[in-house]
């Protein structure tokens, strides 16, 4: 294992490191403390063959591995919440095949114009209320090409949101890197954009928007200092090697991704996936805990189709390192676990919200003047990580 995942001495002493303590030893208490000692390096090198060993080894050794390695990098009773908002909805040019807002299928869901701000800036207030840190508006856009009125309001809803004392995110399709440095002075904290699989299978799920036009929003996102959510969706008919694909996508990337959600599939009728079987339980336990193993100081966000599993299995992903979730009334435009389920659910296991900006990533990308309006007592679930 050592020689596999070794590249350079200072990477092998590294990394000799991660696996001591990820993998054959139990965590101590005391390492709940996580100082900056304690934090293993982040590695951008993986390969193929290194994710998939790790994919496909035994899945209790491999979610014992990944527990492990989520306790160095985070508080492991801690999830963050986040409330999504669909406010521009249906009626989207591109042909993604799972998509009920894609204008090319005949699906359940009604397009409608970009919403006024009032009832956008009441939802978030009522998601905060609830408890939830994080507010992510979607918009069904290909682009903002074209769009400039509805982007400026677009900008007014994200500083007004974030004036709230919350983490703002939005995905609303492909950005330039004016359009990134905008939201980013606006107080955007992150920016969805998912790579959904790996290249090699993307092309059987999208035709209207490449792989490579996808890398390049995030690229944008991140050079204007946002924070990058992006990950993927299960049950599409990948295979094995497609999900190994994609962690290794994100995991090589300059900067692992601040947030890395995984989609289960629900499928839409009308959409060309409209058949596909849900996806196993298993398959989504061995993608989150090597995404984990990868990536250990990204948050993992168990994503749309949560509330088709039951409460054990999505204890197990908590367990695997899972870390934040989506909640309140709606995802996009399927189900939501409802905010009363989920603090349910959390007290039984143990489990609280984290606070907003309480992860090392994003403090880290604050602009100095939203900085200094944090709260004293908000102390890292992480300290700063080395990376080689
Ligand atoms: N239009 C924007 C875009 O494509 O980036 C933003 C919204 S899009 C709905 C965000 C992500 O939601 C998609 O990339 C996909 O991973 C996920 N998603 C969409 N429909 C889904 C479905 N039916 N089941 C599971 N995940 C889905
Ligand atoms: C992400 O990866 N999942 C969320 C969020 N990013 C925007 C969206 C899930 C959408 C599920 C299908 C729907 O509700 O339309
Ligand atoms: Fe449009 Fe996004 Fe749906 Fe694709 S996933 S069809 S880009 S709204």
């Amino acid at each position: 294992m050592l020689s596999l995942l070794a590249r350079s001495p200072a990477r092998s002493l590294a990394l000799r490191s991660v696996i001591a303590r990820g993998h054959a030893t139990a965590v101590p208490a005391d390492m709940a403390q996580r100082s900056a000692e304690t934090i293993p390096l982040l590695r951008h090198s993986w390969t193929k063959e290194e994710i998939s060993k790790i994919y496909h080894s035994p899945l209790l050794d491999l979610v014992f591995r990944a527990a492990s390695v989520h306790r160095q990098h985070f508080d492991p009773s801690k999830v963050q919440l986040c409330t999504l908002m669909n406010i521009k909805t249906g009626g989207c040019t591109e042909d993604c095949s799972y998509c009920s807002q894609s204008s090319r299928y005949s699906t359940p869901t009604t397009a409608s114009r970009l919403l006024q701000n009032e009832p956008v800036i009441q939802a978030a207030r009522k998601a905060k209320e609830n408890g939830s840190t994080r507010f992510c508006m979607g918009a069904a856009w290909r682009d903002l090409q074209g769009r400039k009125s509805g982007f400026n309001r677009i900008l007014e809803m994200v500083a007004e949101i974030r004036g709230m004392g919350m983490e703002v995110c939005t995905t609303l399709g492909m950005l330039s890197p004016d359009q990134a440095r905008q939201l980013k002075a606006a107080g955007l904290t992150a920016y969805n954009h998912n790579l959904d699989t790996s290249r090699e299978f993307y092309p059987k799920v999208i035709t209207t928007r490449s792989y490579d036009e996808r890398l390049s929003t995030i690229e944008a996102v991140r050079d204007a200092g946002i924070n990058v959510c992006s990950g993927g969706i299960l049950g599409l008919g990948e295979s094995d090697e497609d999900r190994i694909g994609l962690i290794w996508e994100v995991s090589n990337m300059a900067e692992h991704p601040e947030s890395f959600p995984v989609n289960a599939l629900v499928p839409i009728p009308g959409t060309p996936l409209e058949n596909n079987e849900f996806v196993n339980h298993h398959t989504m336990l061995r993608t989150i805990s090597t995404a984990r193993i990868a990536m250990p100081s990204t948050i993992i966000r168990l994503s749309a189709g949560r509330h088709k599993f039951s409460e054990a299995e999505q204890a197990m992903c908590f367990m695997a390192g899972a870390n934040a979730v989506f909640t309140g009334e709606n995802m996009l435009t399927t189900p939501c676990s409802s905010w009363d389920e989920d603090k349910s659910m959390f007290s039984r296991w143990g489990i609280e919200g984290m606070k907003s900006f309480e992860q090392a990533a994003v403090r880290e990308k604050e602009l100095p003047q939203y900085s200094q309006s944090l709260s004293r007592d908000q102390s890292p679930s992480a300290a700063s990580t080395n990376v080689i």
